[in-house]
Order: structure tokens, then C-alpha cells, then sequence
């Protein structure tokens, strides 16, 4: 059996981006989602072009992030940036991962193989001590956290009950996987400098948010 693929993108303000990611991706893709934060600029008209499918979500880019993969038809879906930090060529890792029957597959850039051209030392800190106390709470051996690059099987996010509207989506998604004993893999990544544009991420107030997840995570069962 072949199966279907969703790629799912959130946007806000990419117009220069976009195009160069829409135009990598492979033709085994069946199914593009964008969702859109209600972008000023001309991000929703390049997305038109290239004939994705568009959804709306005005409260951030973890609301963006699960209106998308719960809109996926795909067997498999994945989630990508729309700023050019995540090679498309990779693309290939994730989906085999999860043919080879894993629930979710996640790219990490502090494996062998892997690495990063955007990430500032302060947040490079934040994330291996965030990556500490999820492999200490929840008994896992994660190498990386706050890294939005990941393929899933469609029947296994719906288990997972996403809720984060920000930044701390990636680490719910990495403790819910550990809660809900989800087979996961690590692929080495590469996270390329954004081509253009800013980043949205804020190292302290996004890195409060992703503290408060984990110890909300904590205390529930
Ligand atoms: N729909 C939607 N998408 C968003 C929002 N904030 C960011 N995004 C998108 O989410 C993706 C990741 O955002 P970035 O700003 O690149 O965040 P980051 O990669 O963690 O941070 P940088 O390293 O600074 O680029 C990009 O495709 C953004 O356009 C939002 O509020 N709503
Ligand atoms: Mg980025």
C-alpha cells in the first residue's frame, strides 16, 4: 500500500520564505496545508499559487501547528517551518521512520549528523536544560526538544490531545509521546539560518512558556 503524506506549515509574515519551501517539496507529498496567522504581507497569495490547502488560526503557532495536523488526510503527516530552516531534503528520514512503524519521528540537531546555523548559545542552553527535565520526569532520551521538524502516524496524534497555542508545542508533543508510550524515533537535522525575515521565537518570554508546560505536565496524571 503507498501511503498518503501531509506536509503541515505555519505562517506568519513569510512571503519571502515561502515560495522557496513550497517549491522543494517533493512530488510524493500528497497533501500541503498552510495555516495562517492572519499574515499582513503576501504569504496567503504564494500559498494560493502553489494550490495548498489554507486554514486560519489567529492564537499562535502551537493552535496553527494542531489545527493542521488534526485537518491532515494523510497515513502520515509532518510537520515543517515556513523559513526555510528545515531541509527539505530530510524530508525522506521522517517518512521513513514511520514506515518502519514508529508512531512519531522527530528530527533532532544534536545527534551525530545533525546541527544547527540558528541557534544563539543562550538558547542552545535553555534547550538542553529543558531537554534535562523532560529525560528526567517522564524516563526518556531525548537529545532534543524545541524543534519543530517531526513526521507522525496520523492514528497517533489524535491520542496526544495538543492544546498549546505557542512556542511550547514541540515540548508538549515530546512529553505527551513519553506519556502515552509512543514508539519514537530520532533523525539527525540540520537547521539552516532563516533565509529572511524574523524569527517570532523569544528566548525568555517563549522559554517561561515552556517551563510552565513542563511543570503543568507535571502535576497532571
Ligand atoms: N500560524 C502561525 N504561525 C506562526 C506563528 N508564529 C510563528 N509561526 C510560524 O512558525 C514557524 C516557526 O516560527 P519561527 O519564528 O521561525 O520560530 P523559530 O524557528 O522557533 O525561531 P527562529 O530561530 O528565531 O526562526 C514559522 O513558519 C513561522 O512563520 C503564529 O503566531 N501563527
Ligand atoms: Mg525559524
Amino acid at each position: 500500500m503507498k501511503e498518503e503524506i501531509s506536509v503541515v506549515i505555519p505562517t506568519l509574515n513569510e512571503e519571502e520564505n515561502l515560495s522557496y519551501v513550497l517549491n522543494n517539496i517533493p512530488k510524493c507529498i500528497s497533501e500541503v496545508i498552510v495555516v495562517d496567522g492572519y499574515s499582513k504581507d503576501k504569504t496567503l497569495e504564494i500559498a494560493k499559487k502553489f494550490n495548498t490547502k489554507i486554514l486560519y488560526d489567529k492564537r499562535g503557532k502551537g493552535s496553527a501547528l494542531i489545527k493542521g495536523l488534526n485537518a491532515a488526510k494523510g497515513d502520515i503527516v509532518i510537520m515543517m517551518d515556513a523559513d526555510c530552516s528545515h531541509r527539505t531534503e530530510e524530508l525522506g528520514l521522517l517518512i521513513e521512520g514511520i514506515k518502519a512503524g514508529y508512531d512519531t519521528c522527530m528530527g533532532s540537531r544534536f545527534i551525530q549528523g545533525g546541527g544547527t546555523a540558528d541557534m544563539p548559545l543562550l538558547r542552545k542552553f535553555g534547550n538542553k536544560f529543558f531537554v534535562f527535565l523532560v529525560n528526567l520526569f517522564w524516563r526518556m532520551n531525548y537529545s532534543d526538544l524545541c524543534y519543530g521538524y517531526r513526521s507522525f502516524n496520523r492514528n497517533a496524534i489524535k491520542n496526544l490531545n495538543l492544546e498549546s497555542k505557542g512556542f511550547a508545542i514541540e515540548t508538549e508533543i515530546s512529553i505527551k509521546a513519553a506519556k502515552n508510550k509512543l514508539k519514537v524515533l530520532e533523525v539527525p537535522s540540520f537547521e539552516k539560518k532563516r533565509k529572511f525575515g524574523k524569527g517570532k521565537l523569544r528566548t525568555f518570554r517563549h522559554g517561561v512558556e515552556i517551563s510552565r508546560k513542563i511543570i503543568n505536565e507535571l502535576f497532571r496524571r
